[in-house]
């Protein structure tokens, strides 16, 4: 099984607030269709989540009761993209469900506590792709916080335990520096524990869970004996659909 992000940036328009982007959504859910493999699809909140979490610090916890509302609005947004996200897989051929976070998990201080996993189980048990994706969750101790995407893809590759585990974003890989802002930034085509001390940790702009360095933390995190994490493009046609089929493609490979 090959577990799959689709971040916030290949499946909306992280500038505007709720945007979806059906047609790279769609052209993904394809590209993964097509690929033939057994695969399971986690996906990043993008501007159904982050532009209001943002402005609410939803991810540091109830500290003010004016978060509450912009709280319950961020949960119910991102259910709605996850709505939208398990229309495209039906629609592509692929039957899945959306498993809000929320209503398995509660956190503990920042941390999942992944203790009824059986709804889960059961969907993919009997072949409905189990969807989740980067939501607000209560917290016993902070009321509420964000677990992201990332966070989910760590419960998920607990489970599952895949071959294989693969970020869709909207950068050719890892780089040296952004690559959005500096000309002089290098793609590392492979990278691993060590090399992480070498990338600057600067965060994206609009982004409550961390940017790029706390994504790559989280994929060294996930590999695993003969398990390998990829970073690969999505915005590119073919791309994905390509790195499923086993082809040499430009992306970047954490290993153990
Ligand atoms: O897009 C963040 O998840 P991510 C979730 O995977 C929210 O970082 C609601 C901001």
């Amino acid at each position: 099984m090959i577990l799959i992000k689709l971040g916030g940036s290949v499946i909306t328009d992280k500038s505007q607030y709720k945007k979806f982007d059906r047609e790279q959504a769609s052209r993904l859910c394809r590209e993964i269709a097509e690929s033939g493999k057994p695969t399971i699809v986690v996906h990043g909140a993008g501007s159904f989540g982050h532009v209001l979490a943002k402005k609410y610090s939803i991810q540091n916890g109830l500290e003010d009761r004016e978060q509450i509302p912009a709280a319950a609005q961020v949960h119910h947004d991102a259910m709605e993209l996850g709505m939208l996200m398990t229309q495209t897989l039906i629609d592509n051929g692929i039957p899945a469900a959306s498993v809000a976070p929320g209503s398995c998990f509660v956190m503990e201080d920042g941390r999942i506590v992944p203790d009824n996993l059986e709804a889960i189980k059961a969907l993919q048990d009997v072949g409905i792709m189990p969807v989740t994706f980067g939501d607000v969750v209560m917290d016993r101790t902070r009321g509420f916080g964000i677990v992201s995407g990332d966070q989910m893809m760590e419960v998920m590759a607990d489970l599952y335990k895949p071959e294989r585990v693969v970020f869709v974003s909207d950068i050719d890989g890892l780089y040296t520096a952004n690559p959005k802002t500096d000309p002089d930034a290098e793609l590392i085509p492979e990278f691993d524990a060590g090399t992480l001390d070498d990338i600057s940790s600067e965060s994206d702009v609009d982004d409550v869970t961390g940017g790029v360095r706390n994504k790559m933390e989280a994929m060294l995190r996930m590999c695993d004996e003969g398990r390998d994490c990829v970073l690969v493009n999505g915005t590119v046609p073919g791309r994905l659909l390509a790195l499923l089929k086993g082809e040499d493609v430009t992306c970047t490979v954490a290993r153990m």
